[in-house]
């Protein structure tokens, strides 16, 4: 496509982010060196030939293993400022980033560890490369639901630091009524609230989704596509969609990007956004997500550009910050 220079030169905005899936392998294996944690592979090379998924699961069990090697506070840093420079590189200039406690908490790692390294490598971003950010924890929705109350109850002193909450991992067979009691209270402590839907699940996770635990977003929720009269009351509503293009044809969701329907329902008047996800593991970061859409589908400068301008309705910025970003 001709159109990579503009998609470059557009500022973004990402909005579907799991800071545990931008470890490269060249940082996974100095961690592993630096923590003195053996990983089953010799070379970077053998790390990304391992990277071959099929759907959702072979994945996170990949995934999952990637993030043992993130031990200490100066890791999760580490970790955090590399995705900063992706985004600089990308003129990505707001990031509501993602993270999961449970992996790390489950592990030994202390919640304080975690968020004070992301904490402070954001705080960096901001003062040093002009990029604002938000925190989001997502619970795990394979766990039970008690473990996400307790997750919910180790981030209230960090309160001021995380806007939301949302819920990942495995969606066949954890439907969203599974953690119906740990949103309500998350919103009842002033949280928002976002969840992925409808990525490998159903069009019906997603109207319970909104239903039962009253998400602001939806992450992924291609599968709306199923439902015609979702995709109406998705459009009527602007609920946003942080959809994510090169994840969505590397776990197989679509054969091919030509496949994707992210453009159709943008076409509909849906709020849908592009982000990247997991990009060490999918294969880019922002530009190369954009790129691929725009390669894939012939669109105009001012569709690529309503993806920026969605991200921003969507965002969960003050009016405030919102002028910076006019
Ligand atoms: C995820 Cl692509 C995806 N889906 C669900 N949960 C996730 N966690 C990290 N990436
Ligand atoms: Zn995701």
């Amino acid at each position: 496509s001709s159109q990579h220079a503009f998609i470059a030169g557009l500022p973004k905005v990402e909005l579907h982010l799991h800071l545990e899936g931008t470890l490269e392998p060249e940082l996974m294996f100095a961690l592993a060196e630096r923590n003195q944690i053996s990983i089953p592979y010799k070379t970077t090379d053998e790390i990304r030939a391992a990277y071959k998924f099929h759907n959702l699961q072979s994945f996170l069990d990949i995934y999952y293993q990637g993030a043992g090697v993130l031990i200490t506070e100066q890791d999760f840093f580490d970790l955090t400022w590399a995705y900063l420079e992706h985004c600089k590189q990308d003129n990505v200039i707001h990031t509501e980033v993602f993270f999961d406690p449970q992996t790390h908490t489950d592990r030994g790692i202390s919640f304080d560890t975690v968020i004070q390294g992301i904490h402070r490598a954001l705080e960096q971003g901001r003062e040093e490369l002009g990029i604002t950010s938000k925190i989001i924890m997502c619970f795990l929705r394979h766990l039970d639901e008690d473990s996400a109350i307790e997750t919910l109850n180790q981030a209230l002193p960090y309160k001021d630091w995380i806007i939301g909450v949302g819920l990942d991992s495995t969606e066949i067979g954890n439907p969203p009524h599974k953690h119906e009691k740990v949103f309500a209270m998350a919103r009842e402590h002033g949280f928002l609230t976002v969840s992925h839907a409808g990525e490998e699940g159903p069009a019906q996770n997603i109207i319970d989704t909104l239903e039962v635990l009253k998400t602001s977003r939806i992450d992924h929720g291609v599968r709306c596509a199923d439902d015609e009269q979702l995709v109406n009351q998705l459009a009527e509503d602007r609920t946003p969609l942080t959809v994510c293009p090169l994840s969505n044809t590397a776990l197989k969701v679509f054969e091919e990007m030509e496949e994707h329907n992210i453009v159709e329902l943008l076409r509909k008047g849906l709020c849908v956004t592009i982000n990247s996800d997991d990009p060490a593991y999918f294969g880019g970061y922002m530009n190369d997500n954009f790129n691929a859409v725009a390669d894939a589908h012939a669109m105009t400068e001012q569709e690529i550009a309503q993806f920026t301008f969605n991200a921003i309705e969507a965002s969960f910025i003050t009016t405030a910050e919102r002028e910076r970003l006019r």
